[in-house]
């Protein structure tokens, strides 16, 4: 193709749509709207108007998750841009590919305070991988070019571009073929024959080797490798939080997750009890591995994989350090083991193949309540038999997301959607309705408390206006409850701020705050109130029946005591030994 004349912003808008960008999330101002007309006129790119620019922040990350993809949020200058940065935050914490589009003001009123004035891009700085200011519009075919290279290539992230509107109005020639055409091959960083073969002594000198799989198995889209490793290996599996949908949670190799929140009990007692642990594409975050002396003792030796070198070592010192992108580390092992053809120490005969299925099912917690209010694990476990194997479950922070962390079984790659790093309240809704638009034949839950749902409420008219089947599920307590259960457990009941009920003859007088149901249905999304345990699944169904966005406001326990458990010691030993855990006769 030959060189074309188009504006700054022509060309950034058909650039990303020549990148494969479905739709862009957002809510238009002054000062971006040349980008927004070049997307109107030129592109098929679909554009969705949210509620609050946090939420198109969101559904950009939670499309990055759920698809591999990147995804594209887009803000006028000022409050547009500084609504994004929670958002920007979640999504850099985690790794995840996105670009945020804000406009600015004109180049030559920048620092002055002008109108909607904002150092967008030195405020974005810490919470990205790159953040730009297209300062000379001329320049924007490289600007955009490597913006994208930037967040989807070695450990990615998401990337802010800041278009003052006058630069998005500078004509330019471009070939933007020729421009996509060059870009560098994506080389990542490899294991070398001597970290595979170091590896492999290691695990052959192991007596209780277990694979930990982080969110970088995800990342690098290498659960099948993953899969093939450990059947190998015939060794377990355990996930961190991030790493929750990377290994089928049914697989005879799985044996649960680790940390001090996000855990099974049966996966930090593998966990502890293992002389060798290798982490595949995780971090050690404090959440995963508590107390780094207690999940290091007993001399258990470290093999650590990361894409990114600053990463081992960080948090806990590693026996070996491989900078590898993990599917190439685990794809090379995989090989080695079969051609070596040596049996690891801990494996058992090659005929005979390791199964803790049983070993799991002794460790599981308690579930089958019957008793009024609703609990979360039962409620939970509702959700999980009704769903689909593939359906997505993304989530807020508090309770219900750690009840869920701990409970709810995945089994398929990129569905369990988490701000693992930022635990951002808000962040649920906005995901599953992106997941949701990249496959609309899957179902798609939210799952969230009452606190979570009061902060990306108003983007359930986003759901209605463009109607995408989403399932809220709230799981209602009236209260801040995780932070509830800290005041009652650490700060001697001294409850302040934690509860959210009040009694109003507007709101159904249940003294339980915010009438969900009512609320929803104000902006066009139907809802049901939930009291008993048989109602869950007929609900679920009447919502997947609809066809549309749909709220279950399923109310709880609100007794924090029987809430969730996590190590009270802040250590992967702080769990309870006991067959059937029932946290509730604590
Ligand atoms: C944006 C944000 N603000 C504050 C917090 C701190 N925080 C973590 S959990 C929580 C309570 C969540 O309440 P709710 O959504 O009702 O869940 P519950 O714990 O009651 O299940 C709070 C305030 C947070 N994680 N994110
Ligand atoms: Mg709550």
């Amino acid at each position: 193709m030959a060189k074309e004349r188009m504006t700054a912003a022509e060309l950034m808008a058909r650039y990303l749509e020549k990148r494969g960008v479905k739709h862009i999330y957002g809510v238009p101002g002054a000062a971006i709207l040349p980008f927004y007309d070049a997307i109107r006129e030129l592109t098929a790119i679909e554009s969705y108007v949210v509620r609050h620019e946090q939420t198109g922040a969101f559904m950009a990350d939670g499309y990055s998750r759920a698809t591999g993809e990147v995804g594209v949020c887009v803000a006028t200058s000022g409050p547009g841009g500084t609504n994004f940065l929670t958002g920007l935050y979640s999504a850099w914490m985690d790794s995840i590919p996105m670009i945020a589009i804000t406009g600015q003001q004109k180049n030559s009123l920048i620092g002055t305070m002008q109108f909607q004035e904002a150092p967008i891009v030195e405020m974005a700085k810490p919470v990205t991988k790159a953040s730009y200011r297209l300062t000379d519009g001329s320049k924007a075919a490289e600007f955009i070019h490597e913006a994208w290279i930037t967040a989807t290539t070695g450990r990615r992230g998401p990337v802010l571009l800041d278009l003052p509107v006058d630069q998005q109005k500078v004509e330019v020639e471009v070939d933007l073929d020729a421009l996509i055409a060059s870009t560098p091959a994506n080389n990542l960083p490899s294991a070398s024959d001597e970290d595979i073969h170091k590896t492999f002594l290691l695990l052959k000198e192991a007596k209780r080797p277990v694979l930990i799989s982080g969110g970088g198995v995800n990342l690098a889209n290498a659960t099948a490798e993953l899969k093939a490793l450990a059947e190998e290996l015939q060794i377990p599996v355990v996930t961190t939080g991030m790493g929750m949908d990377t290994f089928p949670n049914d697989h005879p190799l799985f044996a649960g997750r680790m940390g001090t929140m996000l855990d099974t009990p049966f996966g930090n007692k593998t966990v502890i009890e293992a002389d060798l642990v290798i982490n595949l594409g995780g971090r050690f975050a404090d959440r995963s591995t508590g107390n780094v002396a207690v999940f290091t003792q007993n001399g258990k030796k470290i093999i650590h994989v990361n894409i990114d070198n600053k990463e081992l070592g960080k948090t806990v010192p590693a026996t070996l350090g491989v900078v590898s992108d993990v599917k190439s580390f685990m794809v090379k092992l995989t090989e080695a083991h079969k051609s070596l053809k040596a049996a690891v120490a801990a494996a058992v005969e090659t005929d005979v193949k390791l199964d803790l299925t049983e070993e799991r099912k002794k460790w599981a917690r308690k579930t089958d309540y019957t008793t009024l209010p609703i609990r979360q694990e039962r409620a939970l476990r509702e959700l999980r038999e009704f769903l689909d194997r593939d359906a997505f479950v993304s989530h807020d922070c508090g309770i219900s997301q750690i009840w869920s962390c701990q409970l709810f079984e995945t089994y398929e790659p990129r569905t369990y959607l988490l701000t693992g790093g930022a635990g951002t309240m808000g962040w649920g809704l906005g995901a599953a309705m992106a997941a949701k638009l990249a496959y609309p034949e899957r179902q798609s839950v939210n799952i969230l408390g009452d606190g979570s749902l009061g902060m990306s409420l108003q983007d359930l008219a986003t759901a209605a206006k463009h109607n995408i089947p989403v399932i809220i599920f709230c799981l209602n307590n009236s209260l801040l409850g995780l932070i509830r259960q800290q005041q009652n457990w650490f700060y001697g009941e001294r409850r302040i701020s934690t509860d959210l009920n009040y009694i109003n003859e507007l709101c159904d007088n249940t003294d339980r705050g915010i009438d969900f149901v009512k609320t929803a249905e104000g902006m066009g999304v139907r809802g049901e109130l939930i009291t008993h345990y048989d109602d869950i699944k007929p609900a679920l169904q009447r919502a997947v029946n609809s066809g549309k966005p749909y709220l279950l406001e399923v109310i709880v326990d609100p007794d924090p005591e029987k809430a969730c458990e996590f190590s009270n010691n802040g250590a992967l030993n702080g769990f309870t030994y006991s067959s059937q855990i029932d946290f509730s006769k604590q």
